[in-house]
């Protein structure tokens, strides 16, 4: 028996020949969006801290979060001690279903525009007071970012604030333009 005896012929599925065209728009979603009105249990806000140390000064975000109703998750990164998980995480965020990023360090706090630099949702930073310069190092860190890497910059220690904000972008992104 030969080959062609055995198998049926294989469907051919038609190819669209020109980039951009209807079809390959109905068929082929940005894969950055793909995902964002599936409904998950993902969580939708990360939050992310430099150190275990900042833990406590953190905690308040996830308590509003919690009583929100919004799911997130917690993670310890530093954008100077282990930079590639900072990458990775941040690259990875929206298609994991994330809508929002906060990001809270001490000293020299990095974490928040480097998040910045490798997502396009929107990150919160909280500058966390430090055990020298009064918090001033981390806020001014967490502040003064080059142009076009924004980072929403709360106060020192300002983690409730950090969740409430967060809160309110979800918000609106669930009740849409219109509402
Ligand atoms: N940090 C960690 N990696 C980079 C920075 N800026 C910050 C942490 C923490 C402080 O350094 O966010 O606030 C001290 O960290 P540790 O681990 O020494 O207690």
């Amino acid at each position: 028996m030969t080959q062609s005896e055995a198998d049926p012929p294989i469907p051919q599925v038609p190819i669209p020949e020109r980039p951009g065209s209807g079809v390959e728009a109905a068929t082929m979603p940005d894969p950055e969006h793909a995902f964002d009105d599936m409904e998950t249990d993902a969580p939708q806000v990360g939050i992310i801290m430099g150190s275990t140390s900042d833990e406590e000064r953190m905690a308040a975000a996830g308590e509003v979060l919690a009583e929100a109703g919004i799911r997130y998750e917690v993670r310890v990164m530093s954008a100077h001690r282990t930079p590639d998980v900072v990458a990775d995480y941040c690259k990875a965020a929206q298609m994991r279903g994330l809508r929002v990023i906060i990001a809270g360090a001490g000293m020299s706090a990095a974490l928040p525009g480097v998040a910045a630099a490798h997502t396009s949702l929107p990150v919160i930073g909280v500058p966390i007071l430090g055990k020298s310069l009064g918090g001033m190092d981390s806020l001014f860190a967490v502040a003064q970012m080059p142009p076009g890497v924004p980072v929403a910059c709360m106060a020192i220690d300002g983690a409730k604030n950090a969740g409430l904000y967060a809160a309110r972008i979800i918000g609106l992104l669930d009740r849409g333009p219109r509402d």
